[in-house]
């Protein structure tokens, strides 16, 4: 039974943390659904409206704000003349109807951990070695615009910029002509980061059952995400024989169920699912033609993954045949199991015990813009829980007290990163 969401408190709290809190039930407003939860795609006018309230809760603590080639947005804070940045944030974009707290606890804490890193610095006339960026992605989550982590893999150069500015959403309406529409496309690749570091939830249950504030995670599961179109062929619904049918949505559903049967041949190791899929022309006496669906596979073992992904393209040929179909792919976008840097595991555990909250080593099931950042500078990435490790749904919730300690973690983690502890 779906809990129903609690509104985050600032009366519970007093000072920095109050302020924090206050912050953070005026950013659940943009996009907010009847339902508790927000619904702000990349680009999207609520996404504009949260960037506008987020360049002036910037810029009246005087940080300098910027947006990059790409929509990356960056508040910046240049305490040492020149010297490269510790880039700390997250994403403000959400997926549809979703939740609260996915990306934009991240993207807020990151923002009062550099507050309070810079105000610190400035009362006690010392100077770090790096200076501070608190940074807000664009498109982490793919929705709208594919693929994920769009804004950090151009970022780090995983994606062409030209390429991904072109690319359209379903009304045909590219990238660079939305971040336009909202005045967030910008120019440059942004500050240059020293290190990195984000903290998000954890969007699964494992740390809740735990008892564990901050998860400090080791590495990420790799993710092969493929998008299939499955072709076929049109035919009136009634008087077409079934011998003459090329259905194909009856192909897509068989490989919708051939992915599920495909975890639960790999019980508790694999995850698969197939969450977009558009069937053409969707008419109720017509036998589709064309189904396009997006389909993962998620592992932290890279031999199960590979083994799945030989099953999964045998079992496309073995539907082709009984379909009468032809299915291809269209696009993919695969990361490994990669290990974030251990010596920002260990400053982080350092961090955790310096401020005597329960902490654990865990891994990251979901992709993050840190997942990027962590192949170019050190990072380091942290989670608070999700209560009944609910997300991507508007009944998302991490408690207040959870975040305000998240906060605090972040705050020690972003001062240790300025001063140099990492690198
Ligand atoms: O996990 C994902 O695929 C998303 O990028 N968070
Ligand atoms: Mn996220
Ligand atoms: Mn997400």
């Amino acid at each position: 039974m779906l809990k129903t969401i609690l509104e985050p408190n600032p009366g519970n709290f007093t000072g920095d943390d109050a302020d924090f809190m206050a912050d953070f039930a005026m950013l659940c407003t943009f996009g907010a659904t009847t339902n508790g939860g927000v619904d702000r795609l990349a680009a999207s006018a609520a996404d504009g409206q949260q960037r506008t309230w987020f360049t002036q809760l910037l810029t009246d603590q005087g940080f300098t704000v910027e947006f990059d080639q790409i929509g990356n947005q960056f508040g910046t804070y240049e305490l040492v003349h020149g010297a490269p940045y510790v880039l700390v944030g997250s994403h403000l974009d959400s997926q549809p109807t979703a939740g609260r707290y996915d990306g934009a606890y991240g993207v807020l804490a990151a923002a009062h951990a550099a507050f309070r890193v810079v105000a610190a610095y400035k009362n006690s006339g010392s100077l770090p070695k790096y200076n501070i960026a608190v940074v807000n992605w664009f498109n982490e989550e793919g929705s709208r615009f594919k693929p994920s982590m769009m804004g950090s893999s151009v970022y780090t150069n995983k994606l062409e910029l030209d390429q991904t500015l072109s690319t359209q959403d379903r009304d045909g309406v590219t990238v660079a002509e939305a971040l336009a529409a909202i005045g967030c496309l910008g120019v440059g690749s942004g500050p240059q980061a020293a290190c990195c570091a984000e903290i998000h939830i954890e969007q699964g249950r494992s740390m809740e059952r735990g008892g564990i504030t901050i998860g400090i995670v080791d590495s990420n599961w790799a993710a092969n995400k493929y998008e299939f179109i499955v072709n076929g062929e049109q035919a009136h619904t009634g008087s077409t024989i079934i011998t003459d049918r090329k259905d194909a949505l009856l192909g897509a559903s068989m490989l919708v169920v051939a992915a599920r049967e495909l975890a639960d041949s790999f019980p508790g190791v694999l995850h698969t699912s197939v969450g977009q899929l558009d069937v053409y022309p969707n008419s109720p006496v017509v036998v589709p033609s064309r189904v396009t669906l997006l389909l993962d596979l998620r592992s932290a073992d890279e031999d199960v993954l590979a083994q799945a992904d030989l099953q999964l393209h045998g079992h496309i040929e073995k539907i082709e045949r009984l379909a009468n179909v032809t299915i291809a792919k269209e696009a993919s976008h695969c990361w490994p199991v990669t290990p974030y840097q251990p010596a920002g595991v260990e400053l982080a555990e350092k961090a955790a015990a310096n401020l005597g909250l329960p902490h654990q080593r865990v891994k990251t099931l979901a992709g993050h813009d840190s997942t990027n950042m962590k192949d170019i500078v050190p990072t380091v990435m942290l989670f608070v829980p999700s209560v009944d490790g609910i997300s991507h749904n508007e009944h998302e919730y991490t408690r207040d007290e959870d975040i305000v300690s998240g906060l605090h973690m972040l705050t020690d983690v972003v001062g240790r990163l300025a001063e140099g502890e990492l690198n």
